[in-house]
């Protein structure tokens, strides 16, 4: 890994000269795991922005959003009154295998899997006293009812596979006791500790800090914690920290952190990414979204390849079962992804972008109402609105003597403008030995 030889203060300038490790932008495909108590009702109304894992929240909320359902669902199935603390007793992890988990991980094609570690409910897939000494009660899996080191053990297991383990860490707990007390205590003897503690064990190559909207940077002493993130803990030379870091962090892209879109088309080349989503709207696993809520493989591929193509990462998740299993649907999913990428990876792994990230294979786009057939990555709408138009869009990635072109629905021809071949310069299909025809005009 690089080696960052500075020492950084305590401000963005500074730690904006740090950088983010080239490891990070090479791998292209991640996969995100979001998995604590609220893998026990799984349920969040199904829609955009259903997200399971807000299910507390939204139980606990008045009037807004899916409150009534939520709570129409709770009462239904656990007993009105009951409170959500208490699913934690069916959180069991009982089938949990992580070498099976990462073995899947592996055969995706990703090179990096980020785990939530804590989410905004606070429960901890590791053991650390801030949690239960905040909550007053057992808040971690290791004392609570799983009795394992949930987040110790996949980190392991992703290891021996080669793939590098991220974590995901909420700052804010909606409901900590001391958060709503006293959000500077918070701060100084739950959020800081307990980050350390986590980075320190665990030695994380991604963070993905979140729940920092609350408050600014400084209420939350972030620059600091970076600048210790930075000279001094093991992963300092490693580490991928993303932009969220306090209300006024996100979408700065200076050199500190990756920029992170969410459910959104993610940005253009020349900051570093990453566009996180589910296979269906939930991070959390959502019991109530069918198989057609869910993405295709193909179109997921479509969406890779999207994002590789604007120098973005995709950071694709998963929401494992309460007793500790992934759906097959979504390891399906995975399996299909690493299957393309096994020929195509060439064109992904370790690519930057071109000087244009998309063309249409008639050299102009066709006369219709949409800008781009992407909109909602659907490959079978797309393959039939290329065959009306005998036009799609190309989808470019680079490498020093190397061009790849992404053709996403069969074409006769493509035109490929404003490229100049090296002489000598040869043509071929990834994963095929047959000759390509071509020429060159002008
Ligand atoms: C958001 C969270 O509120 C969601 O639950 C999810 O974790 C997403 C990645 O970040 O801000």
């Amino acid at each position: 890994s690089l080696t960052f030889a500075q020492k950084y203060e305590a401000n963005w300038a500074s730690l904006d000269k740090r950088g983010i490790p080239a490891w990070f932008n090479n791998a292209k495909f991640g996969i995100f795991i979001h998995w604590g108590v609220y893998a026990v009702p799984s349920y969040a109304v199904v829609g955009p922005g259903g997200y399971s894992e807000w299910y507390w929240y939204n139980l606990r909320g008045t009037k807004e959003g899916s409150h009534n359902k939520v709570q129409a669902f709770h009462d239904k199935n656990y007993g009105q009154g009951t409170p959500y603390e208490s699913l934690e007793s069916q959180f069991t992890a009982s089938l949990f295998d992580p070498h099976q988990w990462a073995n899947v991980f592996r055969r995706s094609g990703a090179k990096y899997v980020v785990l939530t570690s804590k989410h905004h409910e606070g429960y901890c897939l590791w053991d650390n006293k801030q949690a239960n000494e905040s909550w007053g009660h057992s808040w971690n899996a290791v004392t609570g009812t799983p009795k394992r080191d949930l987040l110790g053990d996949l980190t392991e297991a992703v290891r021996k596979e080669g793939l590098k383990m991220g974590y995901y860490y909420s700052l804010y707990e909606w409901f900590n006791p001391l958060w709503l007390k006293d959000r500077q205590r918070y701060v100084k003897e739950v959020m800081t500790p307990q980050f350390k503690d986590l980075v320190t064990r665990y030695k994380p190559s991604v963070i993905f800090s979140d729940g920092e909207w609350e408050m600014s940077d400084t209420a939350w002493n972030c620059t600091s914690l970076l600048a210790w993130l930075y000279n001094e803990s093991p992963v300092k030379d490693e580490v991928a920290v993303d932009d969220r870091w306090g209300s006024n962090t996100r979408g700065k892209n200076n050199g500190a952190t990756y920029l992170t879109s969410e459910y959104g088309s993610g940005m253009q080349p020349g900051v570093i990414w990453e566009e996180s989503q589910g296979i269906g709207q939930s991070y959390g696993y959502n019991r109530m979204e069918t198989a057609d809520d869910y993405k295709k493989s193909n179109d997921l591929i479509l969406m890779l390849v999207d994002i590789v193509s604007r120098g973005g990462n995709l950071l694709l998740d998963i929401g494992p079962t309460a007793d500790g299993r992934i759906p097959v649907i979504m390891q399906q999913k995975l399996l299909d992804i690493g299957k393309w990428l096994e020929l195509n990876g060439e064109g992904i792994y370790d690519t930057k972008p071109w000087k244009e990230s998309r063309q249409w294979s008639l050299g102009k786009r066709p006369e219709m109402k949409e800008q781009s057939y992407m909109a909602d990555y659907s490959i079978s709408k797309l393959v039939k609105k290329s065959a009306e138009h005998a036009n799609v869009e190309l989808f470019f990635t680079s490498k020093p003597g190397a061009l790849y072109c992404f053709v996403p629905a069969y074409q006769q021809q493509v035109t490929i403008r404003n490229y100049t071949p090296a002489k000598g310069a040869a043509l071929s299909i990834l994963g095929t030995s047959k000759a390509v025809k071509w020429q060159q005009k002008g």
